[in-house]
């Protein structure tokens, strides 16, 4: 069954819906926890006045109810699978099944058989067609070109080779597993391979070395590969309209505007004559952020036949070539003096990149390496980072975008430092911190932290969650043969940067039309951006039309990413209400509309997790007691979608911490290619999470917020993993990986 995990709201009823009777009950738990909980999304603000940081709940906003369940509920979504179309053919694709070889020929013969069989393109039939080209962050050391269907080699498992077209999706699958690929094995590059090519590099080096007779704490760190695992597999559906020349191509994205180019570009058509909408989409998380083979393939094509073509993927076609996360190996050394204070930070972190780089596959990289000192003074910085290629299925941004990686790396040292110094890690922390009056902080790798009291959130977890009690507690209970851990993490999460576009029509005091180029893959922006327009110019948000994820009827836009949608998207929804309400006060007539961009400098959210832990003794089965959770957005508007976004960050989290890993063999064969042996997280895996607010406004935007997205997969891995170190400490410096499997720390338990 296609369903488990992850909101992307509707995306389970109106994809699975049907499925739901039959599913076991965690599941539906599991489901129905999402629901109420996590579809919902992001910070917002209805309040510009600035206030000092308290930790008492936002403006008490009247919980609203998501304008877009309405529909959803009821199975009135339009997902990428609902998309129908007179005469819609359908695709699919012939995939690599080997890491590395030469394709010696291609064989359609039997394939061309199968009744229904219209056509099947091999590269040869596309011409030289490659991907496009990606964020530029960091410098690349070579060319990294790459075909959109595989020409004389294939580089890793998965592929796309050829692309078959049928009337029916049935006919085109069953073709394209009669298409025989001739291939010849070459030995493949695995993830983190020291003789694979390198990408990219990145590094920080700051301050004066600390002297050689300081204490110091080593770790080395692998944060597996995951998959996002969107609810909703990925889909593509594009029409050619030969009369009028135009392309319209239905594709869940975070970003119309970009895929719209890219595929324009590859088409070498005009943006004028490619129509992208971005329908309801079942979760996105990064995994949707930039276009893959397939999405510039099925509008290929659908010009190339001048028709309509749909490519909707399986779950295991999402897990073995879709975009993955995570995947990583560092190492650090944190060095400080006998009283706690830290004096230097030594860092490698290499990161693996895959065959080919979407659009932002340098992110992870440069985002750990700028943000690894996290919330603390660090004096001396030696921070390295480099990212390699290997015969593997790409990897790109994933909720957090190496904002986890950083967070654990760091966090992890800290723990260890203050053991070796004996002191508390609190205490240890606090000798550390930024302190609020350094605000706005340039720290050492040059990134500018806006505000934020982080030695406050510290506190305010700690007293939430009864740490000295609980630390007495713990004797106890390890007094009488258990094994109980507490661990801390605090993060930083950087809410992205850059501009977004908002159109705002007044047509009348009932009829205001709000268009964002920032799409909502289930977040709930349609009730943040109403409400917003709707206190903004003094309307009722039940008569603010929401239009987003339409390159026809929204402006241009940088999309839904970095956890920015409401502290840029929305700030730039304000500025147009603003230029509309002046257009009134100067007598305009109707409809009056503004449209606007608003550039930003990042808002850097951050938070304080703690997370009680008890292994098991026999089984070395970890189950998760207690998780206190300070977290910091800025100015929210909505409390309730900033919770839902909080507690499914945290769900992310939980199952990077515990569960998930994508696994290769040596040959780069992916062993987890099924929800049978990936393991996502459920509703009984997820424990009570206690949340508390913080809100330090955010000078870099309009409305004070700061993002909320990404904060539970960054410091909830964390916290998690200190707290299962903290259990083992009576063992020493137990080195753990993720995921903490019940194997792993039981063999940590006894010895092997
Ligand atoms: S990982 Mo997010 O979609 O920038």
């Amino acid at each position: 069954m296609d369903l488990i995990k992850r909101r992307g709201s509707g995306a389970l009823i109106s994809t699975t819906g049907a499925a739901i009777q039959q599913i076991p009950c965690t599941i539906v738990q599991f489901l129905l926890f999402g629901f109420l909980n996590r579809l919902w999304s992001n910070t917002c603000v209805n309040s510009y006045a600035l206030s000092t940081p308290s930790a008492t709940p936002a403006a008490n906003k009247q919980a609203l109810l998501r304008r877009e369940d309405n529909a959803l509920l009821r199975g009135q979504g339009q997902f990428g699978h609902d998309i129908q179309l007179p005469h819609l053919k359908y695709v699919a694709f012939v995939r690599s099944t080997q890491a590395h070889a030469t394709i010696n020929g291609i064989h359609t013969t039997d394939a061309l058989q199968v009744p229904g069989v219209l056509q099947i393109f091999t590269a040869a039939d596309l011409g030289v067609l490659h991907l496009p080209h990606i964020n530029p962050l960091l410098p690349l050391m070579h060319d990294t070109a790459f075909p959109v269907l595989a020409t004389h080699e294939v580089a890793y498992v998965g592929q796309p080779i050829a692309v078959v077209v049928a009337n029916s999706r049935h006919a085109a699958r069953l073709a394209a597993g009669l298409v025989e690929v001739d291939l010849q094995t070459l030995p493949p590059h695995n993830d983190f391979d020291n003789t694979a090519p390198t990408v990219t590099q990145t590094q920080h080096h700051v301050g004066t070395a600390p002297s050689a007779d300081a204490l110091s704490v080593e770790t080395k760190i692998i944060s597996p590969r995951v998959s996002a695992c969107p609810l909703e597999p990925r889909a593509c559906t594009a029409s050619w309209h030969e009369a009028s020349q135009q392309l319209t191509v239905w594709l869940g994205t975070q970003t119309p505007s970009r895929a719209q180019s890219d595929i324009a570009t590859l088409l070498g058509l005009p943006l004028t004559q490619v129509h992208l909408i971005s329908p309801d989409v079942g979760g996105a998380f990064g995994a949707r952020a930039s276009v893959g083979n397939e999405d510039l393939l099925v509008p290929w094509v659908a010009r190339h036949l001048k028709t309509a073509v749909q490519w909707v993927a399986t779950r295991s076609e999402d897990l073995l070539a879709g975009m993955q996360g995570r995947g990583s190996e560092m190492t650090g050394r944190l060095t400080f003096n006998a009283e706690g204070k830290m004096l230097g930070l030594q860092a490698g972190l290499h990161f693996t990149l895959g065959a080919w780089l979407p659009f932002s596959a340098v992110v992870p990289l440069r985002n750990a390496a700028r943000i690894l000192p996290g919330p603390y003074q660090v004096p001396h910085l030696d921070i390295d980072g480099l990212a390699t290629r290997a015969n593997a299925a790409p990897v790109n941004i994933y909720r957090g975008a190496g904002r986890p990686e950083a967070a654990l790396l760091i966090e992890t040292l800290v723990e260890k430092a203050a053991r070796q110094c004996q002191l508390d890690p609190v205490e240890f922390r606090q000798r550390n911190l930024i302190p609020p009056e350094a605000m706005p902080y340039t720290s050492g790798t040059g990134e500018c932290l806006d505000s934020g009291h982080y030695a406050l959130a510290l506190a305010q977890a700690c007293e939430r969650f009864q740490y000295t009690q609980q630390r007495a507690q713990q004797q106890l209970r390890r007094a009488q043969g258990e094994c109980v851990g507490m661990g801390l993490a605090l993060y930083i999460e950087p809410c992205g940067q850059g501009w977004e576009s908002a159109r705002v029509t007044w047509h009348d005091a009932h009829h205001v039309t709000v268009a964002s180029g920032s799409p909502a893959q289930g977040q709930g922006h349609v009730t943040t951006y109403a409400q917003l327009v709707a206190d903004t110019l003094g309307v009722e948000a039940g008569h603010v039309e929401v239009l987003m994820g339409d390159t026809q009827t929204c402006p241009p836009g940088t999309g839904a990413l970095a956890s920015r949608s409401t502290a840029i998207g929305g700030s730039a929804i304000v500025q147009a209400c603003h230029n509309v309400l002046a257009q009134k006060q100067n007598g305009a007539a109707f409809p009056i509309t503004a449209e606007e961009k608003f550039t930003a400098k990042e808002a850097w959210s951050y938070g304080c997790v703690i997370v009680r832990m008890q292994i098991d003794t026999d089984t070395g089965q970890p189950t998760i007691e207690h998780i206190e959770w300070v977290d910091d957005a800025g100015h929210v508007l909505q409390p309730t979608l900033v919770h839902g976004q909080l507690i499914g960050g945290a769900a992310q989290g939980i199952g990077q911490a515990l569960l998930e890993r994508m696994v290769y063999d040596a040959q780069g064969q992916l062993i987890t290619g099924s929800l049978m042996d990936y393991a996502l997280p459920r509703a009984d895996n997820i424990p009570p999470i206690h949340i508390s607010s913080m809100h330090t406004p955010s000078p870099h935007n309009l409305l004070g917020a700061k993002g909320v997205g990404e904060a539970g997969c960054i410091g909830l891995p964390a916290a998690i993993m200190n707290a299962a170190r903290d259990a083992l400490s009576h063992l020493g410096e137990v080195e753990l990986q993720f995921p903490l499997t019940s194997e792993q720390l039981w063999r940590a338990m006894h010895g092997h």
